[in-house]
């Protein structure tokens, strides 16, 4: 019995993985105060061209608004996001996960999830402890354990009105901003990555795409923790800043040991995990003040090939490009891929396609 029964499961999970017909798919309205489309044209055209990679990419039926303005952000700085979120009970997100199963992925990484109404995890520099950052085991059930914060658009990913209707409704209200962008334009760009980033350049479209895809929801509560504790400010406490749904999958050796997911800001690594931390994918930055500098809202900095869109730093001289790093973060927190055949997958179907057309032959 044992084999069919396998041979049924099989079954079940590839007709979960061929793709939905019938979408509108992802797509943005990209909102226009300062009129970028006749002062900067080619910014107006990088935004646009992120956003259609970002569809030509997921598939999900859900539409976003982006206001994009243009500033003076200083010399390190190249953009920033205002992005619109929404608290979202941690079962209720649960749920959402476990009826978009869409990929392989997405199975691992719900199976890693506590199916409980809260998610315990190392925490520090809270009230609590009177912001010390030793890390200590939060696992009280209060407020930041029952609840997660999401951006809206992660929001309409991953917990649709049709799933659960009504219940963000004021989501989906007309002038509603899901992210307002702001691009330093002092500095210098290239809006045109198909002939290559000119040297000493910006690869616009990657900045623009790592913005979008925080909206999206590749962002982390630790940023918030970090930013929000001695010595910038007094200790808040537990209950007063929350965690991601992109937190939810991540880990560090200590929050493995203890099988429990990690949201302090401190320099130990942290990584993306789809299966309860025993698998580290993608080691992520630890945080702007306590960390390594660099917003834990981002993968870790690498000297190298970054580990993708949502690395930290600039693509000069360089393009940027998504990984399967970032598609996977994306997928598991409620995205859904539009399938792309890795090369293997090329090679099956090719050798599928071979022996049909063989059998049709003999027929
Ligand atoms: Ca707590
Ligand atoms: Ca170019
Ligand atoms: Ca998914
Ligand atoms: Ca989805």
């Amino acid at each position: 019995m044992r084999p069919i029964k396998n041979g049924l499961r099989s079954l079940a999970l590839l007709s979960l993985l061929l793709p939905q017909v019938a979408q509108a798919g992802l797509t943005f309205t990209f909102q226009d105060p300062s009129n970028l489309q006749t002062n900067s044209p080619g910014a107006y055209a990088g935004f646009v061209q992120a956003g259609a990679i970002w569809s030509s990419l997921l598939n999900d039926n859900v539409s976003l608004n982006i206001e994009l303005r243009a500033a003076n952000l200083g010399s390190s700085v190249v953009a920033e996001s205002d992005v619109l979120y929404a608290e979202v009970l941690y079962l209720q997100y649960n749920i959402g996960l476990f009826a978009d199963q869409s990929s392989v992925a997405d199975v691992s990484a719900y199976g890693s999830l506590p199916f409980a109404l809260a998610v315990p995890a190392l925490m520090n520099l809270t009230a609590e402890t009177g912001g010390d950052i030793t890390p200590y085991l939060d696992s009280n059930s209060s407020v930041n354990n029952l609840y997660l914060l999401a951006t809206s658009a992660n929001i309409k990913a991953a917990l649709p009105d049709s799933v659960f209707p009504g219940l963000f409704s004021g989501l989906y209200a007309p002038g509603i901003v899901d992210s307002a962008i702001t691009f330093n334009d002092t500095l210098l760009y290239d809006y045109d990555p198909s002939d290559g980033i000119d040297a000493g350049k910006i690869d616009f479209v990657a900045v623009a795409m790592r913005e979008i895809g925080h909206a999206l929801g590749f962002v982390s509560g630790v940023d918030e923790r970090d930013q929000n504790s001695p010595p910038n400010t007094s200790a808040k406490g537990e209950d007063d800043l929350l965690s991601t749904p992109l937190d939810l999958f991540r880990y560090s050796a200590d929050s493995k040991t203890l099988g429990v997911l990690d949201w302090t800001a401190d320099t130990r690594d942290k990584y993306f995990s789809i299966d309860g931390g025993l698998t580290s994918l993608t080691p992520f930055a630890t945080g702007r003040t306590h960390g390594d500098q660099d917003a834990a809202s981002l993968w870790k900095r690498t000297v190298g090939t970054p580990y993708g869109i949502m690395s930290p730093g600039t693509y000069v001289g360089q393009p940027g490009k998504v990984s399967q790093a970032d598609l996977t973060a994306l997928d598991v927190i409620g995205w859904n891929l539009n399938p792309v055949p890795e090369p293997g997958t090329w090679a099956l179907l090719g050798a599928g396609l071979v022996l049909l057309a063989a059998r049709v032959k003999r027929g």
